[in-house]
């Protein structure tokens, strides 16, 4: 909120491209009112809805209605003006054409929400939350979003901060008594707050996974040697013949990506060429995709398939997969070993160590408790989330509760009040990067870049 922001006036189209009833072109900034006013030829009323013809200097362009919101009451906290035009994209581009003779400019992805955020009537998670409750696929999605868009996620950030603040505070005040301050802080039960908030970080961290899995998906990549039924799964899973299947291994070359719910939780399902050396050129490059897949996926599917299917043979697989991700940037995905081909014969014996589950792609038997070890492998639990979150949010989360777990140590290890000091604020810099209280530009213009334009 420190930096600078433009302080210009932008317009764009705030309803999805095509034709519809309604367009909605938005202007936002200072002398938003009165470039309005020019196109309207009429003078606005602060939030009320005026009906007018809307002009350029040469001709009449469409009817409608325009909506002043002065500032700062207004989605942005700036002046803003709602043009409700009819949604023809030919139209809308006029409007927005003859705004931009008046001195307004088009406005860039996320601007309204980004200024929206700089001028507090946003953090930063509510500011994401806007554009997860416009992308969300189910109604738990959406109402998870709506709920971070309230604020209910920033608040338990917000108080974690608070009571790490408070910390601080007795802790710095204790490091003036270089003699007592073990002593003031045994008193003031430094000891018990620091375990409780490792305890809150622990419990937010776990709703804001569920809430980042429901907003974001998983992407789970279905992997193995040619023949063994990756596509026929996929095809199972999704409900639909999607992808080629035939008994010439090699079928698959490009990856296909299915988007799909399985109990609530959105995944993509991605199918992959058959893992095997190849002298045919288009067949080298489907490999080398399905390779590139692994390290790009949240949960791998390793399917095997009997009848020629041994224990060994299995861990050799999980070997070789394991050996494409380390070195890889990231946490390396979950493995889960899919048995195919159950109709043909009884899977053998695995090692219960290994994370497996049998099924026939063919039959649909076992795709239920494979769907249910997939949801448990991503940790989602099917009850209602209470708020949406992101990747960055959770990574945020873990980061300031490593640092708060540092500052326990370090004050139960007698190694010094000024380092618990200095965990302790490097805890609340990690939370302030989740509202955007402490951020850096190139976080926030990556965020913003990501919204689509109008929003
Ligand atoms: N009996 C039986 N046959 C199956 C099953 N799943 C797949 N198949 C057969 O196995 C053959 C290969 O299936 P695909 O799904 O194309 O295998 P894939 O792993 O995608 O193969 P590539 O694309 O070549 O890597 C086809 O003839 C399928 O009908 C199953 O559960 N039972
Ligand atoms: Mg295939």
């Amino acid at each position: 909120m420190t930096d600078a922001v433009d302080q210009d006036l932008i317009c764009a189209i705030a309803t999805p491209p095509g034709q519809g009833g309604i367009g909605i072109v938005r202007l936002s900034g200072p002398g938003a009112k009165r470039v309005a006013e020019k196109i309207c030829a009429r003078g606005l009323v602060s939030r009320k809805a005026v009906y007018c013809e809307f002009k350029n200097a040469a001709e009449r362009l469409d009817d409608g209605v325009a909506l002043w919101f002065p500032a700062p009451n207004s989605f942005t906290g700036e002046e803003v003006v709602e043009l409700q035009g009819h949604g023809g994209p030919v139209v809308q581009q006029q409007i927005l054409n003859a705004l931009c003779s008046l001195g307004a400019r088009l406005a860039k992805p996320g601007e309204f929400s980004e200024r929206a955020f700089h001028n507090g009537k946003l953090d930063l998670a509510q500011a994401e939350a806007v554009a997860d409750l416009i992308s969300s696929t189910s109604i738990a999605a959406a109402r998870a979003a709506v709920n971070t868009l309230r604020g209910d996620f920033s608040n338990k950030v917000n108080d974690l901060i608070e009571r790490i603040t408070t910390l601080r505070v007795q802790v710095e005040a204790a490091i003036d008594f270089p003699d007592e301050e073990l002593e003031i802080l045994e008193q003031a039960g430094v000891v018990e707050a620091l375990k409780a908030i490792v305890q809150a970080h622990k419990d937010i961290i776990e709703s804001a996974n569920q809430g980042r899995l429901l907003s974001s998906g998983l992407q789970v990549a279905l992997i193995g040697a040619p023949n063994v039924g990756k596509s026929s799964l996929l095809n199972a899973l999704a409900g639909e013949e999607a992808a080629i299947v035939t008994d010439i291994p090699g079928t698959t070359r490009d990856l296909l990506k299915v988007d799909l719910l399985i109990n609530n939780l959105p995944i993509r399902l991605v199918d992959t060429a058959g893992l095997r050396d190849s002298e045919d050129t288009i067949e080298q490059q489907g490999v080398a995709r399905a390779r590139a897949q692994i390290a790009q996926a949240d949960i791998v599917l390793l399917v095997v398939a009997v009848p020629e299917l041994t224990d060994s043979g299995v861990k050799e697989q999980i070997q070789e997969l394991r050996e494409q991700f380390s070195g890889a940037q990231g946490p390396p995905p979950e493995i889960l070993v899919v048995v195919n081909k159950t109709d043909l014969a009884a899977p053998p014996d695995l090692d219960q160590r290994v994370n497996h589950a049998a099924v026939s792609a063919r039959t649909g038997e076992g795709l239920t408790e494979l769907k249910s070890k997939l949801q448990k492998l991503a940790g989602y639990t099917d009850d209602a989330t209470e708020f949406s979150a992101r990747a960055r949010h959770v990574d945020a989360l873990k980061a300031a509760a490593a640092q708060v777990d540092a500052s326990l140590l370090a004050l139960q290890g007698g190694l010094g009040v000024e380092l618990v000091a200095e965990e302790l604020s490097l805890a609340q810099r990690y939370l302030g990067r989740i509202t955007g209280d402490v951020s850096a530009d190139d976080l926030l213009g990556r965020i913003f870049s990501e919204f689509c334009i109008g929003k």
